[in-house]
C-alpha cells in the first residue's frame, strides 16, 4: 500500500479523553474513531488488525477441531425467556421492540440461540461430541464503558460451545480450549495466563479467565511468580489425546493464579512469599464448564448408548478479539508509538524514501515494495513529498515491527537500512539481503510467506 493512497488519518495532539496508552495510541494512529458512547468505527489501519487477531483465533480453533459459523447478532427474547436469562441479564442486555411488538435484543452472548440450533438438529450421541463457534459482534450496555475497545459496548467476541454426552467429555473439551487459547495468545506476542475465576452471569462454578498482565488492567490478580515462565512454545498436540490436553491443563493451572473473585489468602499464603505477586490483568479470554445449565432448561437432549434420553454437557469459551487490540498495545509501546508483535502487525514493513522526487531513490522504492509484494509481504510505502522525520514518527507511531530506509545517499554504496521498531537498532545492507530477512523473520508467522 501507498501511503499517498491510503486512509491513514493519524492526529498530531493526544486526545483529552484517552486515559490509557491503547485507547491514546489507537486514536492518534487513526485506527479507530468513536461513534458513540462504546462503540467505534474501525478505521482502516485498525480493521487490518482487526483481522489478523480474527485470522489466528480461526485458525487455531479450527486446529483444536472447533467447527466455524455465524449467527446473527440480533436474538429473540423468548429463547432467553426459556433460560431463565431474560429477567437476570439485567440492564447490560440492550432490548429492542420490533415493529410487530416482538421482543428482541442485541446478544451479549450466544448459549440460548446455540442451544436451540443443538436441540432442532441433533438427537443422538452419535453425533457427539460437537463444537461450534463464531466470531460476531456483542453488545452489553456497560454502566461504565472506557478505555476505547478495551470495555466497549459494541465489541467483537469469538464464542464457541461444545457438546458432550458426559461430563469426562465435556471437560476435554474444556481442556481444549484451553490449549488453543495458549497457542492464539502467543501467536499474538502474548502471555495470557490462565486464573480461576468466578463463573458470573455464565454460570458454572467451574471456569478460567486468560489475563495479561498490565498496570492499567481493571482485574486485580494473585499469583505465584513461576507461572509467568511457563510458555506454550511450538509444542505439537494432538487435540484428540486427553491425557496430552489434561496435562497441559496441568502445567498451567497447577500453580496459585486467582482474580479477585476466587482470590483466597489462605492458600495464597502457601505460595513462598518471595513468589507472591499482587498485579493487575486484562481480561482477554474467559471458558466455562456449566454442565447442563442450558440444554435442561431448553430440552437439548439426546439419546444415549441405552436409548436414554439425556441432556447433554455444555461449556461455553470466549475471546474478546476487540479488546486483544488494546491489550496487545498495552504489552507493546513506547513514547513514540505502538510496536506490533509481528504475528498481528497491519503491514509487515514500512517504507521510507528520504528523498520522494529523487529519481533513484523512487525506483529503488518502487523496486523494494515490489519485491516484497511478490514474496507476500505487505509494505506500506510513505510516499508522502514530506521530511524524513515526519516520516519516521508516523512509522514509529503506527508500530510496523520493520522498516526500510531508501536515500540517495545510501543507494549511491548499493544500500539501505533495515530498522527494527522494538530495538531501535539500524543495519545497512543490500535491498535483497534486506528482503530475504524480511522473509526468515515473517515466514514463522505467515504460512503464505516463502522463499
Ligand atoms: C464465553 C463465550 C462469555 O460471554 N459466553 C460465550 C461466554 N464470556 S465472557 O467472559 O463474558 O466474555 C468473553 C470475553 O469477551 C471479552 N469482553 C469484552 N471485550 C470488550 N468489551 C467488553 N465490554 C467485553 N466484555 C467481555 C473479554 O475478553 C471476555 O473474556
Amino acid at each position: 500500500m501507498r501511503l499517498t493512497r491510503y486512509f491513514l488519518p493519524v492526529l498530531k495532539e493526544t486526545p483529552s479523553e484517552a486515559q490509557i496508552a491503547s485507547h491514546r495510541l489507537m486514536l492518534r494512529a487513526g485506527m479507530i474513531k468513536q461513534a458513540s458512547a462504546g462503540i467505534y468505527s474501525w478505521l482502516p489501519l485498525g480493521y487490518k488488525v482487526l483481522k489478523r487477531i480474527e485470522t489466528i483465533v480461526h485458525e487455531e480453533q479450527v486446529r483444536a477441531g472447533h467447527i466455524p459459523m455465524l449467527m446473527p447478532t440480533l436474538q429473540s427474547a423468548d429463547l432467553w425467556r426459556e433460560s431463565g436469562r431474560y429477567d437476570d441479564y439485567g440492564q447490560e442486555m440492550l432490548r429492542i421492540t420490533d415493529r410487530h411488538g416482538r421482543d428482541m435484543l442485541y446478544g451479549p452472548t450466544n448459549e440460548e440461540l446455540i442451544t436451540d440450533i443443538f436441540r432442532a438438529h441433533v438427537g443422538s450421541y452419535k453425533d457427539l461430541p460437537l463444537t461450534l463457534y463464531h466470531i460476531q459482534w456483542k453488545f452489553r450496555d456497560e454502566i461504565r464503558p472506557r478505555f476505547g475497545v478495551m470495555r466497549g459496548r459494541e465489541f467483537l467476541m469469538k464464542d464457541g460451545y461444545n457438546f458432550d454426552l458426559t461430563k469426562e467429555d465435556a471437560l476435554h473439551a474444556y481442556n481444549r480450549h484451553l490449549v488453543s487459547y495458549l497457542r492464539s495468545y502467543e501467536r499474538m506476542g502474548l502471555q495470557a495466563i490462565p486464573m480461576r475465576a468466578d463463573g458470573g452471569p455464565i454460570g458454572g462454578d467451574y471456569t478460567h479467565e486468560f489475563l495479561v498482565l498490565a498496570e492499567t488492567g481493571e482485574s486485580e490478580v494473585f499469583y505465584d511468580s513461576e507461572i509467568t515462565d511457563l510458555r506454550f512454545g511450538d509444542r505439537d498436540i494432538d487435540y484428540d489425546n486427553v491425557d496430552q490436553c489434561q496435562s497441559v491443563l496441568e502445567e498451567f493451572t497447577s500453580r496459585y493464579a486467582r482474580t479477585d473473585e476466587t482470590h483466597d489468602a489462605e492458600i495464597f499464603a502457601q505460595v513462598p512469599e518471595a513468589r507472591q505477586r499482587v498485579a493487575r490483568g486484562i481480561e482477554v479470554g474467559q471458558i466455562f464448564y456449566f454442565g447442563t445449565k442450558y440444554s435442561e432448561a431448553m430440552g437439548a437432549v439426546v439419546s444415549d448408548r441405552d436409548g436414554n434420553r439425556v441432556p447433554v454437557h455444555m461449556g461455553s469459551h470466549g475471546i474478546g478479539v476487540s479488546r486483544l487490540l488494546g491489550a496487545i498495545i498495552e504489552a507493546n509501546h513506547d513514547d513514540n508509538g505502538i510496536i506490533w508483535p509481528e504475528g498481528v502487525t497491519p503491514f509487515h514493513c514500512g517504507i521510507v524514501n528520504l528523498k520522494q522526487g529523487d529519481a533513484a531513490a523512487d525506483a529503488a522504492c518502487d523496486e523494494i515494495y515490489k519485491a516484497l509484494s511478490a514474496k507476500g509481504l505487505e509494505p506500506l510505502y510513505d510516499d508522502r513529498a514530506e521530511r524524513a522525520g515526519g516520516k519516521f514518527a508516523t512509522m514509529d507511531l503506527i508500530g510496523l515491527p520493520w522498516r526500510i530506509t531508501v536515500g540517495p545517499r545510501g543507494l549511491a554504496n548499493g544500500v539501505v537500512e533495515l530498522t527494527s521498531r522494538r530495538m531501535g537498532e539500524s543495519v545497512e545492507m543490500k535491498p535483497e539481503d534486506a528482503i530475504a530477512r524480511l522473509v526468515e523473520i515473517y515466514a514463522p508467522h505467515f504460512g503464505h510467506i516463502q522463499n
